[in-house]
């Protein structure tokens, strides 16, 4: 049974006779999924068909075609995983404000489900749905460990004081997965979907290229993730802020397009034979931190903005506003890596090149921007179209909470005060060569020009 606690009805209704829908939009996958495991659930007891729906809106968020393509080969796999359990899989190009709603009343649905996320565009389309159809409408956070509105009822102050709170409540959370059920009520079957027409009515930036170094799907999620455990986890501790060095796990795509569960990690790192010190580094990152940015996006509206930081933060960043910038660049600069700064160029041409920034770098990479542009608006709203441009990861609560801690000390301390950035914690070159080695990591990016 789905622990209760991981859903919320979002709208009381009366509940038809058609099939339980899961429109599924955050957590696209069939295996390990709380949200597929709720409906089908519901629709055992009511003895009817299973209808997952997924809505594939003609643009998000500045997403690419990068972004995109990654997605939909990832949905590709799911439509052959659930036709292998009898549960019917739609793809309606459109936006889910109009599509979901129509297809509930044309199923005349008995219930809707739904995946958490906490990002404004997501609360945006399921208010609108809300509002549209008659029947209950449930939310299952299917994304993290500890549901976010159990984890905490506020936004948090760190890291430091959501840790406790994540720490007692794992254990009830961080259980195995029931296995899907092959469905034994059968929806009308309908022929696969038209995933040619489907691309064509996309209408995204086509001129940032797909990856090639990094494959989409479940099943290649599971590949990264038993590579990483086996090779790369013993070392993580020591390697992972060595930007030089590859010792990152490359799960974050996976993560954000919900093609592998974030639950499924931690079960497996849990069994896997390495030193404690590098699975609770990994496990820190990968619950506590993950985590602490779906309650910063979920509990605080101004996530992606000024008016989102911490007093103390708005106080020094107002009152360092007019002070001199040595250097300021305009968005293009920046986009093509043209600063005066080896090191930022190479992290913004790694990204622009791989679709995936290394973390390390990512808090150099934004704080940069905070120092080379007029205001922190401008500054927040340069990362945030970069980031989310060219980052396979991006448009997730990850990279508004990340951009947030660089340049709006959200979830950090106040530091010494200095020039533009007040108490903003500050990061130097200097400060990146005692971590790591500088030239080779411009070196190994200059390889992929
Ligand atoms: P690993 O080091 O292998 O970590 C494993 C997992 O732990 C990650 O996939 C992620 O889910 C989680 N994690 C690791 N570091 C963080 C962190 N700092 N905050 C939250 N979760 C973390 N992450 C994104 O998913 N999308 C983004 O757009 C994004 N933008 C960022 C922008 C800035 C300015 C900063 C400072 C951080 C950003 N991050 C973002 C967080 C982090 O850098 C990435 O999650 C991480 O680099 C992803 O690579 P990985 O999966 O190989 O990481
Ligand atoms: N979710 C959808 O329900 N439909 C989409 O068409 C869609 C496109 C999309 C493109 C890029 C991207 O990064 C995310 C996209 N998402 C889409 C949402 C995604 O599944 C995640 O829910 C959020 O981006 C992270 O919270």
């Amino acid at each position: 049974m789905v622990d209760l606690r991981r859903a919320r009805l979002l709208k009381d209704g009366i509940a038809g006779p058609g099939p339980v829908v899961y429109w599924m939009s955050r957590d696209q996958r069939a295996r390990d999924n709380w949200a597929l495991l709720f409906a089908q659930e519901r629709a055992l007891q009511r003895k009817v068909p299973l209808v997952v729906a997924f809505s594939l809106s003609p643009s998000f968020l500045g997403a690419t075609i990068r972004q995109y393509g990654f997605m939909i080969e990832g949905l590709k796999e799911v439509e052959e995983e659930l036709a292998a359990k009898n549960i019917s899989f739609q793809v309606m190009a459109g936006n889910p404000e109009k599509t979901i709603p129509a297809m509930i009343s044309k199923l005349k649905a008995g219930l809707l489900v739904t995946d958490f996320d906490p990002l404004r565009i997501k609360r945006e389309w399921k208010e609108k749905v809300r509002e549209r159809i008659s029947v209950p409408f449930w939310e299952v956070d299917a994304h993290n460990v500890v549901p976010c509105w159990v984890a905490s009822h506020k936004q948090e102050f760190s890291a430091r004081t959501f840790r406790p709170k994540i720490d007692r409540l794992l254990p009830e959370f961080k259980v195995e997965f029931p296995v899907l059920k092959k469905h034994p009520f059968s929806w009308e079957r309908r022929a696969s979907i038209p995933w040619e027409r489907l691309s064509k009515s996309l209408r995204v930036d086509k001129s940032v290229s797909e990856v090639k170094w990094i494959k989409p799907g479940e099943k290649a999620a599971k590949r990264a993730l038993n590579s990483f455990l086996e090779r790369k986890l013993s070392s993580y501790q020591e390697v992972r802020n060595r930007s030089e060095l590859d010792g990152q796990s490359h799960l974050s795509p996976y993560l954000h397009f919900g093609q592998l569960s974030a639950q499924r990690v931690v079960l497996e790192a849990e069994k896997a034979d390495v030193p404690q010190v590098d699975r609770e580094a990994f496990l820190e990152e990968l619950i506590v931190r993950r985590e602490l940015s779906d309650n910063y996006c979920f509990y605080n509206l101004y996530y992606d903005h000024f008016e989102g930081f911490p007093d103390w933060a708005k106080k020094t960043l107002n009152q360092h506003r007019s002070d001199a910038r040595e250097y300021l660049y305009e968005l293009e600069e920046l986009e093509m890596g043209r600063t005066h700064d080896e090191l930022w160029n190479s992290a913004q041409l790694e990204m622009v090149i791989r679709g995936k920034m290394h973390g390390f770098m990512r808090m150099y990479w934004a704080k940069k921007i905070l120092e080379w542009t007029p205001s922190p608006e401008d500054a927040l709203e340069v990362a945030i179209y970069l980031n989310d441009r060219y980052e396979l990861d991006g448009r997730d609560p990850n990279g508004y909470t990340g951009i947030a801690w660089s340049i709006g000390g959200v979830h950090d301390r106040a530091w010494g005060s200095r020039p533009i950035f007040g108490k903003i914690r500050y990061m130097s070159y200097r400060g990146c060569a005692r971590k790591f080695n500088v030239p080779s990591y411009i070196e190994k990016v200059r390889a992929w020009l």
